[in-house]
């Protein structure tokens, strides 16, 4: 009777942390984010010359910058943090990814085995719990072998639709054990329509008198943004963008494009009442900030949606649901279409230039920041209360033109910039509040040690002046804690190696932006807005 060879034995094997190299290179992942810490040295050591270790200082930045890195390549991320502590850092931003949808494998280093049982110097208590419900799989393998196993398989359900981060929680003595070598399966895993609903909805569509698009990030997550313009072309629709989108998926020059639904039941209501079919496509139905009476959804139109997440189907409030990837329905659907019948429609969203005034506006800064970075531009926007202004003189024209959080968890946006900035070859422009700024700011030190060409638009109100809009909107007077005195971006950016650049007069704007963007490494331009005005919807 023979025997199964022992890994230790086997010629075949490799150290752990080769056999999770090797792995990572044929799943066509070469860039790690991470902070390190002696439970992960093991794992560091010796370090591959053909990886690259990104490294944030603080792992909010690390989940932040590899999932907006996730989003540019559209492969899965990997990031590794230290023990309980360092996943404990990065929780707030591992729960943004996961309402980005975003393909992650985040792993965290464990005691060693044989310390565990005796409540170890950074033990991390009940590992695979604490992540959780923010990753779809969470594992600490059983034994070392199994860890580049366990990797394979984090990789395959991460990229599994819908998309989110996973969790391997790794022993540190487990990385110069030995493991044989694992197969890598890059699949697509896409979703695929059930054929009856497709041709139900292209006949709904075909009977409508008054249709209007709905398209959400996952449009554009998904490289479905040329067939949504197909799509709508082939209709003759107006298209609206998903409430708070955390990605642009349809030009916003189009003249199809109708503008961005609000967040408040009611606003939206009014925004699509009149239309007799809604398709939404790759959006909840819908996501509201703030409560209300929602009269769209008692006597108003047919609520198509399509979706690959199967839990934001079952709380949909649309009328039909089809469950499916953005590409293949599409494609379907357009194959099912007869060709419309109604005039071409040109729907004209009136955008009237502002005049330059100081203080300076947010509408007139959006309008010159527009001039200066051209059509091409990569947008990160983490600006709460200028998210208006920046939608009606801030255009998006491209696919992975536009990026910000899906959660509404700040924190996100600068190392998202950074995770954009390190996946792309153009400058990336951050556009963020001085809020904002300041939950990650330390990904600014990664930007310079990175070299990155981004530019970090600080629009400055010293203040939280979303919550005083939010407040204005539900009727309540100023809280305490939401003015910002006192804190000097220019001398933040030259703390982190950063160029600081200081704009008070409308007229400076343009200047600041066309040499930041000539500049090599990352400009921080803190642009003085005026206090008073902002606006949440
Ligand atoms: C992690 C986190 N903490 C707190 C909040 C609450 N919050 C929402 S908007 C906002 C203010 C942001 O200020 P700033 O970035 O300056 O932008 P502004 O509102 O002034 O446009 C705050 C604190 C949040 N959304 N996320």
């Amino acid at each position: 009777m023979g025997s199964e060879p022992s890994p230790t034995t086997n010629k075949e094997t490799l150290p752990v942390r080769e056999a999770v190299f090797d792995l990572l290179r044929k799943l066509g992942i070469s860039t790690i984010f991470g902070n390190p810490g002696s439970t992960e040295l093991a794992f560091l050591t010796p370090w591959p010359a053909d990886l690259r270790y990104v490294l944030a200082l603080q792992e909010a930045s690390a989940v932040a910058m590899a999932d907006a890195y996730a989003q540019a390549t559209g492969n899965a991320a990997f990031v590794n943090l230290h023990s309980a502590a360092g996943l404990g850092n990065g929780l707030g931003t591992l729960y943004t990814a996961f309402r980005n949808q975003s393909p992650l494998i985040v792993t965290a280093g464990q005691q060693t085995r044989d310390l565990l049982p005796y409540d170890p110097y950074l033990g991390a208590e009940r590992a695979t719990e604490f992540p959780r419900p923010y990753v779809k799989w969470a594992c600490e393998p059983a034994r070392a072998e199994d860890v580049p196993v366990a990797i394979a398989q984090a990789y395959a359900i991460a990229m599994e639709r819908p998309r989110g981060p996973v969790f391997v929680s790794i022993p540190s003595d487990d990385w110069d054990k030995s493991a044989v070598p694992v197969h890598a399966h890059r699949h697509t895993w896409d979703v695929a329509p059930p054929q009856d609903s497709v041709a139900e909805l292209a006949d709904a569509l075909a009977a409508s008198k008054n249709p209007a698009l709905v398209v959400g990030a996952e449009v554009d997550r998904q490289d479905a943004y040329a067939l949504a313009i197909e799509l709508a072309e082939h209709l003759n629709t107006p298209v609206f963008e998903a409430p708070n989108s955390s990605r642009s998926s349809f030009p916003q020059d189009h003249r199809l494009f109708a503008g961005f639904l609000p967040a408040v039941p009611e606003h939206l209501s009014e925004a699509l009442q009149n239309f007799d079919l809604i398709l939404v496509i790759g959006a909840p139905v819908f996501s509201f900030h703030v409560p209300g009476k929602a009269a769209i959804f008692d006597s108003g139109p047919r609520i198509f949606l399509i979706t690959d997440n199967t839990l934001s189907a079952a709380r949909s409030r649309a009328t039909d649901t089809i469950v499916s990837s953005m590409v293949p329905a599409l494609k379907g659907l357009l194959q099912r279409l007869p060709k419309s019948s109604h005039e071409e429609l040109q729907i004209s969203r009136h955008i009237v230039p502002v005049l330059p005034k100081d203080p300076i506006q947010p509408e007139f800064a959006m309008q010159e920041i527009a001039r200066a970075v051209g059509r091409d531009v990569i947008v990160v926007e983490e600006a709460p209360s200028h998210r208006p202004a920046m939608q009606k003189h801030l255009p998006i024209f491209r696919p992975k033109g536009f990026y910000t959080m899906a959660s509404g968890g700040l924190g996100w946006g600068l190392p998202a910039a950074v995770g954009v900035a390190l996946a792309e070859k153009q400058p990336v422009v951050c556009l963020i509040g001085d809020g904002s700024a300041m939950y990650s700011i330390q990904a600014l030190w990664t930007a310079v040690q990175e070299k990155l060409s981004m530019v970090m638009i600080v629009l400055n109100n010293h203040g939280y002046g979303a919550m005083k809009s939010f407040g204005q909107l539900l009727g309540t007077s100023e809280p305490p804690g939401i003015r910002l005195p006192g804190i000097s971006y220019l001398d933040v950016a030259r703390g982190f190696g950063a160029v600081g650049v200081d704009v008070t007069r409308s007229s400076d704007i343009y200047q600041a932006l066309q040499s930041a963007l000539q500049r090599e490494g990352p400009t921080l331009i803190d642009i003085q807005i005026d206090p008073n005005v902002g606006d949440l919807y």
